[in-house]
């Protein structure tokens, strides 16, 4: 199994752009270009649904040795026995994601500042994701932060920091030079023509 430390590209199959029934054929192109870690995410959809989609992606995550991290139910990645789990500022603290989950799941927090950033560290989670860089229709009511502010996140905290929001093949070298050394990448994956292709391309830009 890849360990999150050394993830570089973090995808998401997230159910704004994935019907259900194309979720299992997603996170096989997913992994087959070379995600290093895979989320779900689905924010319309009962704790039961995103339970049986979970057991749908993780015979074929585990295939790959790609960790699979369920976004804010924590109880779904205690079922399911996910290898991550991600909360956001508005979710239940770091702490009570470890009371709830297995003590081999990583705990992964959104941050969107670099007093949010430095937070999370201080709370404890394993990796953080800071953003949105860009505006995205992926998460519509968040203010960008912009680019400005990467190198300094990457001085004031030693976690695993991947840059979210607008990330795709255009801006990935502002993104890079601006400091960024991972990058989570969600719309740019799930609506390209092909998806295992604009992967792969990517990741060969991050290694
Ligand atoms: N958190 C901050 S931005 C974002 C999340 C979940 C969405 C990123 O999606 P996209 O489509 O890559 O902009
Ligand atoms: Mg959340």
């Amino acid at each position: 199994m890849k360990r999150i430390q050394d993830a570089r590209l973090y995808g998401i199959v997230d159910l704004g752009y994935v019907t259900p029934e194309k979720v299992e054929h997603m996170t096989a192109q997913l992994c087959a270009g070379g995600v290093d870690v895979l989320q779900l995410r689905a924010k319309k959809l009962t704790a039961s649904e995103i339970e049986r989609l979970a057991r749908l992606m993780l015979p074929i995550t585990r295939d790959h040795g790609v960790p699979l991290v369920i976004n804010d139910h924590l109880e779904v990645a205690a079922a399911v026995g996910s290898e991550g789990v991600h909360v956001g500022q508005d979710d239940d603290a770091v702490a009570k994601a470890r009371a709830v989950v297995a003590s081999a799941c990583f705990v992964g927090k959104s941050t969107h500042s670099l007093a949010q950033a430095v937070a999370a560290q201080a709370e404890g989670a394993d990796y953080i994701g800071f953003g949105p860089l860009y505006a995205t229709g992926t998460k519509p009511d968040y203010v960008p932060i912009g680019l400005h502010e990467i190198a300094e996140v990457h001085r004031l905290v030693t976690l695993p920091i991947f840059c979210i929001g607008g990330v795709n093949a255009s801006r990935l070298d502002e993104i890079t030079a601006a400091g960024a050394q991972r990058v989570v990448v969600v719309s740019a994956f799930l609506l390209a023509t092909n998806v295992s292709g604009e992967v792969r391309a990517l990741k060969q830009r991050m290694m």
